[in-house]
């Protein structure tokens, strides 16, 4: 819930964010209580365009929106990059996570020590004329076995660094205090405030 009155006497500014998952909204707009931002889920034709590159990815499927929904708006792509898997799933997380998913993921790390392993967050924003891509970044370990119930994906398998819970065991509050998405959009709601609030 948002607070009565985030910002006095300010208008609340609302952004949407294009993304069928109802976990990055709700975690999103936890960490945009107190602001002036409010983001609100819409949807899109999802354009899934072949590249290494969560940037690329996230700006190339925002201009796509942009053309259906012709508002301000932000595309959040991210995933988990394990490092003995040479980067893997990264961007092929969301198909990675439908299809082999978690226990897959667990079987490809059977016998392996080195279990580090890094989610990334991709953000872009469109204000005509302004695009922008803000990243977020959380490294840590993946897990023996899923721990949690909470979150979404792969969060019952991530201990992000200095946590003895992994992300599945937090609360979305805690998990705002050390995530990869709460990276990101910190950056992009004080880029937003800066910007409509001076
Ligand atoms: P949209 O593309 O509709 O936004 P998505 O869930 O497919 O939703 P992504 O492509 O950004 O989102 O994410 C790729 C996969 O990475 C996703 O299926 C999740 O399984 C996983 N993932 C992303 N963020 C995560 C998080 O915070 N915790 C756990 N898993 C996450």
């Amino acid at each position: 819930m948002r607070r009565e009155e985030p910002c006095g006497e300010l208008d609340v500014r609302r952004i949407y964010l294009v993304t069928g998952n109802k976990h990055k909204v709700h975690e999103i707009n936890t960490l945009a209580e107190g602001s002036c931002i409010e983001f609100l889920q819409a949807s899109a034709t999802k354009l899934e365009v072949q590249s290494g590159s969560l940037g690329e990815i996230a700006l190339t499927a925002a201009r796509h929106a942009f053309d259906q929904i012709r508002a301000p708006l932000v595309v959040d792509d991210s995933g988990l990059f394990i490092e003995s898997l040479g980067g893997f799933p990264g961007p092929y997380s969301s198909f990675v996570y439908k299809t082999i998913g978690i226990s897959g993921i667990l079987r490809l790390l059977e016998g392996e020590s080195d279990r580090k392993a890094c989610f990334v967050t991709a953000a872009a924003l469109i204000i005509p004329p302004l695009e922008r891509v803000f990243y977020g970044r959380t490294c840590g370990q993946i897990t023996r076995e899923p721990r949690g119930r909470g979150g979404f994906g792969f969060d019952p398998i991530f201990l992000p660094d200095g946590s003895r819970k992994t992300y599945a065991e937090m609360s979305t509050e805690e998990k705002n205090t050390v995530s990869h998405r709460a990276r990101a959009f910190k950056k992009l709601i004080s880029y937003l405030e800066l910007l409509y609030y001076g």
